[in-house]
């Protein structure tokens, strides 16, 4: 190893999860059906047929869990809190069993000191509201920022952060424009505006939470890529820069700049969104920090058939092609456009078809996966962008979405028939490495 990677002492090492993806108990405890709920019940939606009824259990095995990422050595931990679950029908009533989970939740990790890092909205939308219009619905909006308001008040000062939104640009573009996931639309033109309601939504919400006066940091998540030209030619140099406006610039301008990106409103031409007065003032707010998910590299070819990505360094069991440096790269590239919060890498992890080996799963690929990027985040903190914490997806295997319980993140292995956690070597590979830096960071602080 030439480059030996570096953290800030303070810098938070974590592991996050999403609660459809893990919690299950679908209809305990009062908790509302919401649109992943309904979208599983037609079986053909998800590769392997499965739903997230039961998950990983974590509703109930939520202790259990706790431990595990405390005995790993981390200090932080991302979830998400799902919203039917604390207000079934996503209006009106609130449902106090479910946010006594998320209490008890808080109460856990906060014993074992572990921050808590809340994600208000990862996908899972009450049904009730899809039936009146869902995402595609102005209203939807403010129904979110009345449940933003409500868990800040709850819960703000027992959270590190708040984040309005996981990667909208899924909500939008998976869930509206091509229904690879719920609610199963696949229209472009409501996928464009879906983008603009949930970008109000989290201006709204964050105005909402702002009131309401709590300790929280508040912001939002956004999955984010460069776009890469596969040759240097007009046409594959053009399709990467739209590419980049229409997903990273799409949701970064509005809130870092107050407009949407001019190539990208110029594509979209009659599929542009309506926007109401003050709509761009709204969603143009200081954010307290900026969540980056980051996993691989847009790659843009015109040839038909397009050209692939070279992979050099691999491809996923999602068939994602493994790219390190560009986590640099659009780290260095966000840091010369905007002027940015602090940074959190709020996902980076891989799928691999990790096998139970004599009690091991030695999924040595992951390893490899999480040194690199976190060789690559170190570069860029090193080069002077401020990101505070990296939370590796994901702390368990779990529902991952259309494909089901087929495709495994975890550092942590689920045996779905008996619910058993076996610590993959990748765990205690991030352990170690963990206590590494501490321990660098540490002799550094005496040494000084
Ligand atoms: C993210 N894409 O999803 C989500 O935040 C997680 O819930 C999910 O489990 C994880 O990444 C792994 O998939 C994404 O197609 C899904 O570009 C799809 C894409 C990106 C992120």
């Amino acid at each position: 190893m030439t480059h030996t990677s570096h953290f800030p002492a303070d810098f938070q090492w974590g592991v996050a999860t999403s609660a459809f993806q893990i919690e299950g108990a679908a209809y305990e405890d009062g908790k509302g059906p919401s649109i992943w709920d309904r979208f599983c019940e037609n079986p053909n939606n998800i590769k392997d047929h499965s739903n997230g009824l039961i998950a990983c259990e974590h509703y109930h095995r939520y202790q259990e869990d706790v431990d595990i990422i405390a005995s790993l050595n981390l200090d932080t931990y991302r979830f998400s809190m799902a919203w039917p679950r604390v207000q079934p029908l996503g209006h009106g009533a609130w449902n106090e069993a479910g946010f006594d989970f998320y209490d008890r939740l808080l109460d856990a990790l906060a014993k074992k000191n572990i921050a808590a890092h809340l994600t208000l909205y990862h996908w899972d939308l009450p049904q009730a509201l899809q039936d009146a219009g869902g995402w595609l619905s102005r209203d939807t909006a403010y129904r979110f920022a009345d449940y933003a308001e409500e868990v800040a008040r709850r819960f703000g000062n027992r959270v590190a952060t708040i984040a309005t939104h996981n990667e909208p640009w899924c909500t939008a573009n998976l869930g509206h424009g091509n229904a690879q996931f719920a609610p199963g639309i696949a229209d472009e033109k409501s996928a464009i505006q879906v983008s603009h309601h949930l970008l109000l939504s989290h201006g709204l919400a964050m105005s909402a939470m702002r009131a309401v006066g709590a300790s929280a940091k508040l912001g939002i998540v956004l999955n984010q890529w460069t776009a890469d030209a596969a040759t240097d030619s007009e046409a594959d140099r053009a399709m990467a820069e739209l590419e980049y406006a229409r997903s990273v610039q799409w949701f970064m301008d509005p809130i870092f700049k107050g407009h949407y990106p001019e190539l990208a409103l110029r594509a979209h031409g009659e599929n542009a969104p309506v926007i109401h007065a003050g709509d761009m003032d709204v969603i143009h707010q200081t954010i307290d920090f900026l969540g980056v998910n980051y996993y691989f590299r847009a790659w843009c070819s015109a040839a038909n058939p397009p050209l692939p990505a070279p992979a050099l360094q691999g491809v996923t069991d999602m068939g994602w092609e493994i790219y390190p440096q560009g986590l640099t790269e659009l780290l260095m590239a966000l840091q010369a456009e905007y002027i940015l919060p602090p940074i959190y890498i709020t996902e980076n992890g891989m799928a691999s078809a990790d096998q139970l080996e004599d009690e091991k799963i030695p999924d040595t690929d992951r390893i490899n996966y999480i040194k690199m990027h976190l060789d690559a985040l170190s570069q860029a903190i090193e080069a002077g962008v401020n990101v505070r914490g990296y939370f590796l997806w994901s702390l368990l295997d779990n529902f991952e979405w259309n494909s089901g319980y087929a495709k495994r993140f975890g550092i942590v292995h689920v045996d779905y028939a008996t619910q058993t956690r076996r610590l993959k070597d990748s765990a205690v590979w991030y352990r170690d490495y963990v206590s590494r830096q501490r321990v660098a960071t540490m002799s550094e602080f005496i040494l000084r």
